[in-house]
């Protein structure tokens, strides 16, 4: 693998499935829990998508063409290590055995969401059974938490490491820079995971950015930078193992550009039929990693078609039942406004939220109105 900014992103599964020369670092037994966390994420953005078409929720951010980055990325780290991750990253919390139900709830903003129904639907939080920490809606601003987070693990010693995953639009934001500028002189044990999914939004990856890449930017900040076929589940595992050995080893941090294509819109909000061409999403469906990751498990005698309608349906079953379960989840009680944000609520708050409460009982606790200001 370079570590040098490449114009070829370096890959390990080739053509029909063929890895040529390259090593299999993962068991048999990840290899399978990568595709079928791969399955999940599928199923969890398709019924998102159905919810939110049909009302039920908000709001989604589709996933599909990108699963490869983040389930690769996801299976070269351990439990203890510390995720800040972008919205879009459903399956680096799948691979480490968050439930969707638990997802599920946040996508209904529920009173069992950790947020407790104060963040938009995608903005999981996790603190079991992994580290998995509040998304930050304002592009990059998790950048510098997560260099924060790491370089605390290196003054206590401990040998955890911390990821963040961001777009190419993210590094255009003051985050990205503060971030690898701090990183590169503590040497942080982080790793920066620059999804380059061809669009913020509709502005494409070539407008972002005058550089050669995304990966060259570490450059400036004395950070080694490699780009990754991110549509390759096992390029995505050897890069983040790569670079959470050397975080480990207290080397510093590295930036990691995964080209990868945004198969759907940026969210529910979002037509790309407006902006994206045809022909490039057509040849980007060519390279589904999905797919590609498949034909790589044929060819190791680990995958069958009675197998993937099993995965597939049981990948279904856990994504609907959780949407079920959460939807029939009593939403937030007003009273919860203040819940996990003090130690001890302040008496001024308390007096306030008690008016409040009060209000909201004799008019309908937050009921929908006939329109007029309830005060
Ligand atoms: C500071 C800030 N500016 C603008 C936005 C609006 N916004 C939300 S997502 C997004 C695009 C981000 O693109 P990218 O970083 O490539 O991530 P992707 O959505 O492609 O995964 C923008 C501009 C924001 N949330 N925060
Ligand atoms: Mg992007």
């Amino acid at each position: 693998m370079q570590t040098q900014t490449s114009p070829e992103p370096f890959s390990v599964i080739g053509a029909n499935g063929d890895i040529a020369g390259h090593r299999v670092i993962l068991s048999d037994e990840k290899l399978i829990q990568c595709y079928r966390t791969m399955l999940t994420v599928r199923a969890f953005d398709d019924v998102c998508m159905k919810l939110q078409r049909s009302g039920r929720i908000g709001f989604s951010v589709p996933n599909k063409g990108v699963e490869a980055c983040q389930v690769g990325a996801a299976s070269a780290l351990r439990k203890s290590d510390f995720f800040f991750p972008s919205y879009r990253d459903f399956g680096m919390a799948l691979y480490h055995g968050v439930e969707p139900v638990e997802m599920m709830h946040n996508m209904f903003g529920n009173s069992l969401d950790a947020a407790r129904g104060r963040q938009m639907p995608v903005h999981f939080s996790f603190t079991d059974p992994i580290k998995y920490f509040s998304i930050s809606s304002p592009i990059g601003t998790h950048l510098p938490q997560a260099v924060g987070a790491a370089y605390a693990h290196m003054l206590r010693g401990e040998d955890n490491v911390c990821i963040t995953s961001f777009g190419d639009g993210g590094t255009s934001s003051l985050g990205f820079h503060s971030a690898l500028n701090f990183a590169g002189v503590w040497k942080a044990p982080v790793i920066f995971l620059c999804q380059n999914n061809g669009w913020a939004i509709s502005c494409p990856s070539s407008e972002q950015t005058a550089s050669d890449g995304f990966a060259i930017k570490g450059a400036a900040y004395g950070v080694p930078g490699v780009t990754v076929d991110g549509n390759d589940v096992l390029a995505m595992n050897q890069a983040v193992s790569e670079a959470a050995d050397r975080a480990r080893r207290g080397e510093g941090p590295t930036l990691i550009e995964a080209v990868t294509y945004r198969m759907g819109g940026h969210s529910t909000s979002d037509d790309p039929s407006k902006y994206v061409p045809k022909e490039t999403l057509d040849e980007w469906a060519q390279k589904d990693p999905v797919k590609r990751f498949r034909e790589f498990l044929t060819v190791r005698g680990l995958w069958t078609a009675e197998l993937e309608s099993e995965w597939t349906t049981a990948a279904y079953d856990s994504v609907n039942t959780g949407a079920k379960t959460a939807e029939a989840t009593e939403g937030p009680r007003l009273e919860t406004v203040f819940s996990d944000v003090y130690a001890e609520l302040p008496a001024h708050l308390r007096a306030q939220g008690a008016a409040a409460f009060d209000l909201a009982k004799r008019k309908g606790d937050a009921a929908a109105g006939d329109g007029a200001f309830p005060l």
